[in-house]
């Protein structure tokens, strides 16, 4: 190893009991969590919001240049124009205008079960739209030009991160990728180096939220497992 700075690391001991007492209890917190597509115009507090941009800011990452920026959108103006540009291209998507679908087949039949189509209400009703970008270039000082690594994984990692946190404040959640959306750059005034990955969708559940039953099948731990 090169020679570098160090600071002692450790961790509050704990049984192994307790070990598996609290990887269970966190589990189960994280089973309740569902991705809602309905969601109330009621606010939610700020101060949430900013404590779970600032955990998924821990996420593990490349080099450590933190990868991210998330452009926090609740100006009703501003949701109207996303969700505007955003059904625009859900529209080409699903051929809702009349033409072939952007989507194969096999896309749209795999979509099914979940019943999503082009109209996007959420992006107006839900009181916070949390856009994530991925910063290509930038580095930790954010010059624009420096190379980021495994960008990609890093923010992935600080959306779920982000999901986890918000779901453990109590706070609904939709994690909605319009197809394309570059359209998101330029709404969030972002620079050309950075690229949209997706938004967050936070608020409370409407009183008549639904979610698709589908959602309940979750692969078992036989089955996304294996030990060696
Ligand atoms: N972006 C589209 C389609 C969509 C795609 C997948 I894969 C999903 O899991 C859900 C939706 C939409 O938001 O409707």
């Amino acid at each position: 190893m090169r020679n570098h700075e160090t600071i002692p690391y450790s961790l509050a001991a704990l049984s192994d009991e307790e070990s598996v007492a609290r990887a269970r209890s966190v589990r189960d917190r994280l089973k309740e969590r569902r991705t809602c597509r309905y969601f109330s115009e009621e606010d939610v507090p700020r101060e949430a919001i900013e404590a779970a941009i600032e955990a998924a800011g821990t996420a593990p990452n490349g080099a450590n240049h933190q990868p991210w920026h998330f452009a926090v959108v609740s100006s009703p103006d501003k949701k109207r124009s996303i969700r505007e540009a955003a059904e625009a291209e859900e529209r080409r998507f699903y051929g809702a205008d009349g033409d072939k679908p952007k989507a194969s087949d096999e896309w749209l039949g795999a979509l099914k079960d979940l019943g999503t189509d082009e109209d996007k209400p959420f992006l107006e009703t839900a009181p916070y739209l949390i856009v994530v970008f991925a910063q290509r270039k930038g580095g930790i000082e954010e010059d624009g030009k420096t190379q980021n690594y495994y960008v990609n994984e890093s923010v992935g990692i600080a959306c779920g991160m982000l999901i986890t946190t918000l779901h453990e404040a109590g706070l609904a959640t939709l994690t909605h990728t319009p197809s394309p959306m570059g359209f998101l750059r330029d709404a969030c005034e972002r620079p050309e180096w950075e690229k949209p990955v997706m938004i967050v969708v936070v608020g409370r559940p409407s009183d008549d939220a639904s979610v698709p039953a589908h959602a309940l099948l979750k692969k078992p731990l036989s089955q996304i497992a294996s030990w060696l």
